[in-house]
């Protein structure tokens, strides 16, 4: 009886879990097939929209790739996966010419039929690493064809094509003609050779030191590929905080693996070097620059490094900042230690990319310092230096005013240093497209020579000129499955990469693009969620630190908010030295009663910035020490405002979580799930940002939280507590 009773039970208890599964698998709509989101953009499913996928399948039939390199090679290997997916059909690959429709790729110097059409003045205008896609007739045929000067040329046209593909374009009549506006696009991982990644929340660094340079992992390779899509074409491989081995024989082997794998892809590898090189891995005693010894050092090496990586790109150097090693142990200055490096490596075509990122506690204003070390400086750095430049004067945060740098070094080539690792961001946990923070950056006009001169004209050298420009994104790309982490910092690599290759291009487009290539081309995905990525990074500013707070974060980690902080060893670690909050009023002076850093800017923008009434909004607290009762543009006081953009920014987050629900049906789950439980994290850290600012402000403006907002229930102490307990989501901080 008793075993009868329990077979019945289990029995029950079985139909009720295959029931639930079922009904699980009933209410769940969506009937995509789980994605890893290993491929990121480069998705190749059959393509959504009837219509065009009726229109492809008409006019490609075969695929002719002339010419013969390992970058073609490529191509053919790309478009054969590619293709067949894609359009769901068998393609001819064997170059044969079809007369109902080929899709033909090759220089005029490779292809007979690319040149018999005669497109020299074309062909003249776009560079090296431009291409032209376009519709020609040939032999009465329609075809397309792809042409370019060079393999790289076809190679980013092939990615060009496909994404016209992949995002269901009408190619009925292509005439599109692109080439980048800057020289070096590049990444710079901040990889420590341990393989712990410096903000890096996606896992173990790429590179396996431990297996290189016997393995050369498949995934080398595609990271190559995901990044020659978006044009980046160069990479500095080890963080910035360098460690000195990087140069020892034994890790140059393992980067000629690397390097290898990049060259097809047209991706030059850089190193990070550490300035203390000469001794910690020469055996000299000084690292003096001037010194000939060190000097033969830095040249031997360079020697060393192109003798077995023969287009090895060169060094990139952060100097006398937060502790690392330069110059000034020996009295010299930044162009003095610049000039060493670049001699070593101009014989052999190479650049030194040289960080000013300098800060130090003897400055009265942070904000200050970047300008007043390297303004006096331009013109000394030699022709292939070239001095890469944070957006902002102070360190990545959710939002700042451009760096005034920018437009300021007529004789010094400038490039722009981006993060899309989301370090301030919420790591790989929130939803922060950062395109649009890049475009905001990149279209500050710096009036340098009047109006319209923006940020993007210096970098891309068309306002001084430049002789090398370029764009950095540092990343934290790791081994975790997807690359990023959260799926949605994939987007803010791909933004990178278009924006570096084209300036001019918006948030918007990219982020179009971005969905339709890695999630969808369903409109009803794309209006949502297309609207989420917009104001995913206005909503993280809003629960952080609105209108121009600066700066409020847990010391070391980044994540958790502190604005409590105080009595650090360094004043410019701390919270409140950004803040200056008091019971009176908040914000940083910068105008001529404080530090005057709005000096720094050229006159327009000063006197913008310089003025409390005509400062942006968003900008306020960068610049004015304001009173809590500062009237705003609403009507409403300082103090209020603020309040409502904490409160704005976590329904904002609520809002990301409703629209993000409404897409379930339109993609597959495993994404889907994974990036609503991190909206969920999101959510919950939006308002112990919120919290905790609110509670914090308010202690010391004993104001109180405006009517039709739902009060904290926990007090200060409570949040402050959280800086301690809570977990921090990120290496080294847990030990
Ligand atoms: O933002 C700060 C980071 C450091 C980083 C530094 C830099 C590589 O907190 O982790 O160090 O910037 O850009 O050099």
């Amino acid at each position: 009886m008793i075993k009868r009773k329990f077979i019945y039970l289990f029995a029950l208890s079985l139909f009720t879990v295959i029931n639930c599964k079922a009904a699980l698998v009933q209410t769940y709509q969506s009937d995509k097939p789980n994605e890893d989101g290993y491929e990121a953009w480069l998705r190749y499913q059959l393509v959504e929209d009837a219509e065009m996928l009726q229109q492809y399948r008409s006019m490609i039939n075969s695929v002719i790739v002339a010419g013969d390199s390992p970058t073609i090679q490529a191509i053919s290997d790309e478009l054969s996966e590619a293709l067949p997916q894609l359009l769901s059909k068998q393609l001819l690959f064997d170059n044969s010419f079809t007369d109902s429709g080929n899709l033909i790729i090759g220089t005029s110097g490779t292809s007979a039929r690319i040149n018999a059409l005669g497109m020299s003045d074309e062909l003249s205008q776009i560079g090296d690493e431009g291409y032209i896609i376009k519709s020609a007739t040939i032999e009465g045929v329609e075809n397309i064809i792809i042409a370019a000067n060079t393999d790289l040329g076809l190679l980013y046209g092939t990615f060009a094509f496909l994404r016209e593909l992949q995002t269901n374009a009408d190619i009925s009549s292509l005439s599109i003609q692109s080439s980048p506006k800057v020289q070096y696009r590049m990444l710079n991982h901040w990889d420590n050779l341990s393989r712990l990644v410096e903000r890096g929340y996606a896992g173990l660094s790429l590179w396996e030191w431990g297996s290189l340079p016997e393995y050369n992992n498949p995934r080398y390779t595609d990271y190559a590929r995901l990044n020659a899509s978006i044009g980046i074409n160069a990479t500095a491989v080890n963080n910035v905080n360098a460690d000195p081995k990087i140069l020892t024989e034994q890790f140059l082997e393992k980067l000629v693996t690397l390097a290898d794998a990049f060259r097809p892809y047209g991706i030059k590898l850089f190193v990070s070097i550490n300035y203390q090189s000469p001794m910690r891995v020469g055996g000299l005693d000084t690292a003096d620059p001037l010194d000939p010894d060190v000097r033969q050092w830095w040249k031997d090496k360079a020697d060393q490094i192109y003798e077995m990586i023969p287009d090895f790109g060169g060094f990139l150097v952060k100097a006398d900042s937060e502790g690392q090693p330069g110059p000034f142990a020996y009295d010299r200055d930044h162009a003095v230690g610049a000039n060493v490096l670049a001699e070593a490596v101009e014989p052999h075509g190479g650049v030194v990319i040289w960080r000013a990122f300098v800060y130090s506690p003897e400055q009265e204003d942070r904000f200050r310092e970047a300008y007043d070390e390297f303004v006096p400086l331009d013109g000394k750095f030699n022709d292939n230096v070239i001095l890469q430049v944070k957006n902002g004067p102070i360190d990545f945060q959710p939002r700042e005013p451009f760096s005034p740098l920018f437009g300021a070094l007529p004789n010094t080539n400038t490039m722009l240093e981006l993060q899309i690792t989301q370090e301030y961001f919420g790591f790989d946990k929130h939803l922060a497209y950062q395109g649009t923070l890049f475009e905001e950056a990149i279209d500050s006009d710096t009036y340098a020579k009047g109006k319209g001169s923006t940020v993007g004209d210096v970098v891309s050298g068309n306002v001084f000129d430049y002789e090398y420009t370029g764009m950095a994104g540092v990343v934290n790309l790791g081994n975790t499955q997807n690359w990023t982490g959260h799926p949605f910092v994939q987007s803010s690599w791909y933004a990178f990469g278009r924006l570096a290759w084209d300036y001019t291009l918006t948030a918007d487009e990219i982020a179009d693009e971005w969905m339709r290539m890695t999630f969808t081309n369903n409109e009803r995905f794309l209006d949502p969620i297309g609207e989420v990525m917009m104001q995913s990074r206005e909503a993280g500013v809003n629960y952080r630190m609105p209108l121009g707070l600066t700066h409020l974060y847990a010391q070391g980690h980044h994540y958790g908010p502190a604005p409590w902080t105080a009595n650090l060893p360094r004043p410019d670690w701390t919270a409140v030295y950004y803040h200056k909050a008091d019971e009176n009023g908040i914000g940083f002076d910068r105008t001529e009663s404080g530090s005057n850093a709005v000096e720094q800017y050229h006159d327009e923008v000063e006197a913008m910035f310089r003025n409390v009434n005509t400062t942006p909004e968003d900008y306020l607290l960068w610049f004015h020490h304001v009173p809590w009762t500062h009237e705003m543009k609403s009507g409403k006081t300082l103090w209020e405002e603020l309040i409502h953009k904490y409160y704005e920014g976590v329904e904002q987050v609520r809002w990301m979580q409703k629209k993000w629900e409404s897409v379930k049906p339109f993609i597959d789950e495993q994404r889907f799930e994974q990036v609503k439980a991190l909206l969920k994290i999101q959510e919950k850290d939006a308002v112990r940002w919120r919290n905790s600012c609110v509670l914090y402000f308010q202690s010391l403006s004993g104001l109180p939280i405006p009517d039709g907002l739902d009060k904290p229930v926990r007090d200060l102490e409570y949040y402050k507590s959280l800086e301690r307990t809570v977990y921090v989501p990120a290496p080294r901080y847990n030990d």
